[in-house]
């Protein structure tokens, strides 16, 4: 016997089909455990137990009723593996006969049907990957677009845990100093630098808001940013929606007040998405239904990453545009102004509405003919590079994207903050310690590190006290 998974956690071996359920060339059941490639040969005339890992063989697999399928073995052993203990990966024709009755082979010879994400939380309880990059995996299964994709990938390959072990390392030695006073708190030593501290506190606190605070388009670029189409009845609203999804999603019509509830509906882009939401014209209402709508339509902007004022040219004063977009402006940081029906005999000219709105501090505004395909196509593009824009240095930088991470970051913050201020009301050594240690936890929670011990062996590692 060659297995070789000293170092694995875990006793039992679990089995589960690695592809999407459904019809397909080929599907791939995927074994883990100690007698993975043991139970494997259980299923099969010629043993692969002994062929080297990273190795594919094909075999017939058989149960008590005979031949299952034609399949193709590929071993992976113990910490050479993707989750750290032997691993087989049989691929078979992608029939849910084949894979059910593959499946049951693996139970009846023993293994154990796996938990959702259980082969990755394997991977990090044997080292394999931390915390951050585990949920890096689920990331990357799930990105639909190009962006989500490049910062899943990202914080797989660890950049973002060796940044935030980098931050940790930092306090860790720190900490420890600090920890090392209190053992010699009747001599009055100071190891650790007041004066360092601080600097080291400070920067750290910077760092850790400005990684908390990219959260804020980390979450953007994960679940789409939300656009909300925003402006008074008649404006064209719902015409746009529909002509940007090219579908005839929402009702539009001359009668102004049309649309009552919000409608969402996801616009999707080359490296990204929108989450584009319709909301009622914006006015002042006598029925109640409407002000309920436009009650609803302020609460999206309040909630949106952008809001497209509409307008329509046609009809619109530049002093009525002028008061809703200062009304906008209260509510939300980014409006973006839409010049609607320049098909139309206007009043105003192009050039007075680039004044007004330049001169309310907004970005340049659009104009187009919501019902012409063109139009919108060239606003779509349009939209799309404003927005890639917004996202010119995401290339480099560490952006957060998962809720967990900014919860634990901020906490780290507010611990960083504690210690700052601590340190200038005269906070004693052992609770200056307890909030760099609570700072530490948060850190090492992010890459699914315990903090205290570590802090143990860092003063053991670098101190030979003899005591
Ligand atoms: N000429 C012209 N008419 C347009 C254009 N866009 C929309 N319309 C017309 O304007 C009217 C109102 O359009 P809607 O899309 O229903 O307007 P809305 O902003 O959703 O209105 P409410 O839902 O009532 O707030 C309809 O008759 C549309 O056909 C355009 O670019 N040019
Ligand atoms: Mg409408």
């Amino acid at each position: 016997m060659t297995t070789s998974n000293q170092n694995s956690y875990h006793t039992d071996t679990i089995v589960a089909r690695a592809t999407a359920a459904g019809v397909g060339a080929i599907a791939v059941v995927r074994v883990s455990g100690p007698s993975a490639i043991k139970l494997t040969d259980e299923l099969l005339k010629m043993a692969v137990i002994d062929k080297p890992t990273h190795t594919a063989h094909l075999r017939t697999l058989y149960d008590e009723d005979g031949v299952m399928d034609e399949a193709l073995i590929t071993i992976f052993k113990g910490s050479k593996s993707y989750t750290g203990e032997d691993t087989v990966e049989v691929s078979v024709h992608g029939s849910e006969y084949i894979v059910s009755r593959v499946l049951k082979a693996f139970i009846r010879k023993g293994a154990r049907l796996a938990e959702p994400g259980e082969f990755t939380q394997r991977a990090f309880l044997n080292g394999k990957l931390d915390l951050a990059q585990a949920e890096a995996v689920a990331d990357l299964i799930t990105s639909e677009h190009r962006i989500a994709h490049d910062l899943a990938l990202k914080q797989l390959k660890g950049g973002f845990s060796k940044d935030i072990a980098t931050l940790r390392d930092r306090l860790l030695h720190f900490t420890s100093l600090v920890e090392l006073e209190l053992d010699f708190a009747e001599e009055d030593v100071e190891f650790a630098s007041r004066s360092e501290l601080k600097l080291l506190v400070e920067l750290i606190q910077s760092e850790v808001v400005s990684l908390r605070d990219s959260f804020a388009l980390g979450n953007v670029i994960k679940k789409g940013l939300a656009l909300v189409l925003a402006g008074r009845p008649n404006a064209g609203k719902s015409t746009l929606f529909n002509s940007l999804l090219n579908e005839d999603r929402a009702i539009v019509s001359e009668i102004a007040g049309t649309t009552r509830d919000a409608i969402e509906a996801q616009l999707n882009f080359e490296g990204f998405m929108l989450r584009l939401i319709d909301t009622a014209g914006i006015r002042e209402a006598t029925d109640v239904i409407e002000q309920e709508g436009i009650a609803r339509t302020f609460s999206h902007v309040e909630k949106a990453g952008a809001t497209m004022y509409l307008l329509d040219m046609g009809s619109c004063s530049l002093a009525d545009a002028e008061q809703d977009l200062s009304m906008l402006k209260q509510k939300t940081s980014r409006v973006w102004v839409v010049c609607n029906k320049m098909d139309l005999a206007v009043t105003v000219s192009q050039q007075a509405w680039i004044d007004m709105v330049e001169a309310m501090g907004l970005e340049e505004p659009w104009f187009v003919s919501a019902r012409d395909k063109v139009s919108v196509q060239a606003l779509r593009l349009a939209l799309e590079s404003r927005f890639m824009g917004g996202l010119a240095d995401v290339g480099d930088q560490t952006v957060v994207t998962n809720v967990r991470h900014a919860e634990s970051l901020n906490h780290c913050a507010i611990e960083m903050q504690q210690v700052l201020d601590g340190m200038v009301s005269g906070l004693s050594g052992d609770l200056l310690a307890f909030h760099l240690r609570e700072g530490i936890r948060a850190l090492s929670g992010i890459t699914g590190e315990i903090g205290v011990d570590e802090i143990l062996g860092s003063i053991f590692s670098k101190f030979c006290i003899g005591k």
